[in-house]
């Protein structure tokens, strides 16, 4: 084999996968960047369907490394789109000249480690073979699709979408039955949207879902500048926060303020804080006495909201503790169930049966036809992607054989019997549970110094102790144990594909625990991996 031209390949070009390229790059290494998609972006690429966009400030959700950036880029709304979240990738992309190194159409199916070599050689779908010392998996947590396998697909004669893989040329549904299967965030989103456009729109809901109102707004020019004029100091607030949200939760415990006030709390957060409702409290995921306080408020407030009493009911969450599963931020999903061109159908109770030619048939036997079908139905989360490809570690270890139990990792970082290979912001991290921006430039600036830590020592090799990764899975377990996340029955553990191992899979400490944890390792000379020169 000819000598690799790369030092490190990134698989995946979505905000990781970039940021990982331009900071590796600028430190005078040769880099690839691997992206199965057409395009870069990433998530943002692929989920295009009718409503999409995040649900954390644009300006926290956004690269911190490069104050010009931070300077020229105008965001327009408090939550960006999902085009206004791709034309500022592809911006970065252009500004920091990252289009060169990243290679679209290029699906890693096997990565194997070459130990007499100290390479990791890749082949992609295509067929082609890639090499280079170091491999980071920049894949992403909710990337990889879940499509129900529904009785009688062929058959329908119909249209089938799935979110995360929405057609890049509009999709009109004026004057057609529209079905939608799933009620997480990407079904609450684009629920309201397309009731806006269907003849009729029918919702095909297993779980209720606690969601809270987005409120959107556009960015005015005053508020912008003011952003500008103090981002350093708005960077280091969302540092200093739990989730990298910027919100510090109040110290009191829920139960102990005055009814009254908490009221007045909750309200606030609800018509103002997005997801920070969620961290109204500081304990409103760990006490179960405080959850049940923010689920009644929310509970009430559908109350409010939806006029029909068995929608309403349906609609109200009761099976799990209030963010245990991922709550979803709104914008208008409740009332849209009083629309008149609007029907919620439980399929918990009345479960589907099978397509035929002209729509769902349900258990009973009662049928739905449709013109449209929208799989809102989510991803094989957090592990789905890593564990795709056939990933071959030292002694023909496969990834899939050491995580059949649950992901094992160090520091959500790396992995024993898997030397020079990282994730970004994976299971065994913060992952999703923070904003993820952050845990990905934290990941990819503590892997770019871990490489030049190494360069020092003259290592080639590095690679997580069987030790300092037993200890780090007790440790995951012992913070999970204080929270209400096993609870809910939820992506997070593994609920969301069966047959899955129901595992909690990543760090439920907070981001502030979690970055003192790696400068501590760091400053124990990076202790619990180990290197072939030290
Ligand atoms: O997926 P989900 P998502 N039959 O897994 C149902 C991020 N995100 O794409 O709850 C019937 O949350 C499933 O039902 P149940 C965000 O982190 C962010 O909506 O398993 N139903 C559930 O209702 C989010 O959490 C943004 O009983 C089936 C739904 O489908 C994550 O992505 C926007 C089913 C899946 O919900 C995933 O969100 C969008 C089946 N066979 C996404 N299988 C923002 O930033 C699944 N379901 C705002």
């Amino acid at each position: 084999m000819a000598p690799p031209q790369h030092d490190v390949i990134v698989i995946g070009a979505g905000f990781a996968g970039l940021r990982a390229l331009h900071t590796l790059r600028s430190a005078g290494r040769r880099v690839a960047v691997l992206e199965a998609g057409d395009g870069i972006g990433g998530v943002w690429y692929f989920n295009r369907y009718p409503g999409a966009r995040c649900d954390i400030e644009s300006y926290d959700y956004s690269y911190s490394f490069s104050s010009e950036l931070e300077q020229e880029w105008r965001w327009t709304q408090r939550y960006a789109t999902q085009p206004e979240i791709l034309r500022y990738i592809e911006h970065v992309a252009d500004r920091f000249d990252l289009h060169r190194d990243v290679h679209l159409g290029r699906r890693v199916v096997r990565a194997q480690w070459d130990e007499a070599a100290g390479l990791w050689e890749l082949t992609t779908e295509g067929g082609e073979h890639w090499a280079a010392a170091f491999v980071i998996w920049a894949v992403g947590n909710l990337s990889t699709t879940k499509q129900p396998e529904l009785p009688g697909q062929a058959d329908f004669r119909g249209r089938i979408l799935h979110t995360a893989r929405w057609p890049h040329a509009d999709v009109d549904v004026t004057g057609l039955r529209v079905g939608v299967i799933g009620t997480g965030s990407s079904g609450m989103q684009s629920i309201p949207i397309l009731a806006g456009t269907a003849a009729h729109l029918t919702v095909f809901q297993r779980t209720a879902n606690f969601s809270v109102p987005a409120q959107h707004r556009a960015i005015s020019g005053a508020e912008d500048a003011a952003v500008r004029a103090d981002y350093p100091a708005r960077r280091a607030r969302v540092l200093a926060s739990p989730s990298g949200l910027g919100f510090r939760p109040r110290r009191e415990a829920t139960v102990e303020v005055p009814e009254a006030e908490r009221t007045a709390i909750f309200e606030q957060a609800w018509d103002g804080a997005g997801f920070g409702f969620g961290l109204a409290f500081r304990d409103l995921l760990t006490d179960q006495s405080a959850n049940d306080l923010a689920a009644e408020f929310i509970r009430d407030k559908i109350a409010q909201i939806v006029t029909d009493p068995t929608t309403r009911e349906l609609l109200t969450p009761r099976d799990h503790p209030f963010g245990a599963k991922r709550p979803v931020v709104d914008d208008g999903y409740y009332a849209t169930f009083n629309r008149d061109n609007v029907s919620l159908i439980d399929i918990r109770t009345d479960p589907i049966d099978r397509l035929d030619a002209s729509g769902i048939v349900l258990a009973s036997g009662a049928t739905h036809a449709l013109d449209v079908l929208v799989l809102a139905t989510g991803f094989d989360a957090i592990t789905g992607s890593l564990l795709r490809p056939d990933i071959v570690g030292r002694n023909g270890l496969s990834l899939r054989q050491k995580w059949s139990a649950g992901p094992i990792t160090y520091l959500g970082l790396g992995t024993h019997g898997f030397p020079n290979m990282f994730t970004i912001a994976g299971p065994g991290s913060p992952g999703l549970l923070i904003n993820v921006l952050v845990g990905i430039e934290q990941h990819v600036d503590w892997i770019a110094d871990l490489l030049a830590d190494m360069d020092e020592r003259g290592a080639t090799r590095v690679e997580a102790t069987e030790a300092a990764e037993r200890d780090w899975g007790a440790h995951l377990l012992a913070r999970t144990e204080q929270t209400l996340y096993p609870k809910a029955r939820s992506y997070y553990m593994g609920d969301e594909v069966p047959g899955k191992p129901r595992v909690f899979m990543l760090y439920t400490g907070g981001l502030r625990d979690y970055r003192r944890i790696l400068a501590e390792c760091v400053a124990d000379s990076y202790a619990g991996f180990e290197f072939d020169k030290d």
